[in-house]
């Protein structure tokens, strides 16, 4: 078994040009935070940066214990309208991500926290260097990998989540950064 039904990929959303320029504005644009955190008294450091948007009153647990909630950009909103009307589904939240270069990674995690509701549909998209996507099955501990280029849209099904674990893995010979984007919908309290 592959998660073959539970992830589609759009190999050139963007091309190669639009992929650069958006990648060097987001570099530029993200005023990105320290990766060192607090939580519970206990101070860590997060083995990249991160930045996250939403619409107003949107609360998300995870990265708001973490991070300050920001509005979105000129720039990330043009992308948020493309994938929206690429998928015809709307996101109201959007986690960015800045792998500095081979060393930055996230560890095995699914996207499966209550704010995103019991269907977590997720649309990522990667800017800049080449990294794997790396998966593996929550039960039968199958594994697996596909690479994500530059400028591709990479559809997380919601049954992905519930059933495999996937990471970025640390690449140590990789110098150039990348930046990842994932769209989210988080169910706005009642
Ligand atoms: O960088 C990626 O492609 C994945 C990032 C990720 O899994 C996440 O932010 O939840
Ligand atoms: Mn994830």
């Amino acid at each position: 078994m592959t998660p073959d039904k539970e992830l589609r990929i759009i190999r050139d959303f963007y091309d190669a040009a639009e992929s650069d320029a958006i990648y060097r504005r987001l570099l530029q644009e993200q005023n990105w935070p320290d990766n060192c955190y607090s939580v519970a008294g206990r101070e860590f450091t997060l083995p990249r940066l991160q930045t996250w948007h939403a619409d107003p009153g949107i609360v998300y647990s995870y990265s708001n214990n973490l991070l300050k909630t920001r509005p979105w950009t000129p720039l990330l909103s043009d992308i948020r309208q493309k994938i929206e009307q690429f998928l015809n589904f709307s996101f109201n939240s959007v986690l960015v991500n800045l792998y500095r270069n081979g060393d930055d990674y996230v560890g095995w995690h699914a996207d499966n926290e209550a704010e995103l509701g019991p269907q977590p549909f997720i649309a990522s998209l990667t800017l800049g260097a080449t990294r794997q996507f790396a998966f593996r099955h929550k039960k039968t501990a199958e594994s697996g990998s596909i690479l994500l280029t530059s400028g591709m849209l990479l559809i997380m099904q919601p049954d992905f989540q519930h059933h495999w674990l996937h990471s970025i893995p640390v690449d140590q010979k990789l110098t150039q950064g990348r930046i990842n984007l994932t769209f989210r919908r988080v169910i706005a309290p009642k």
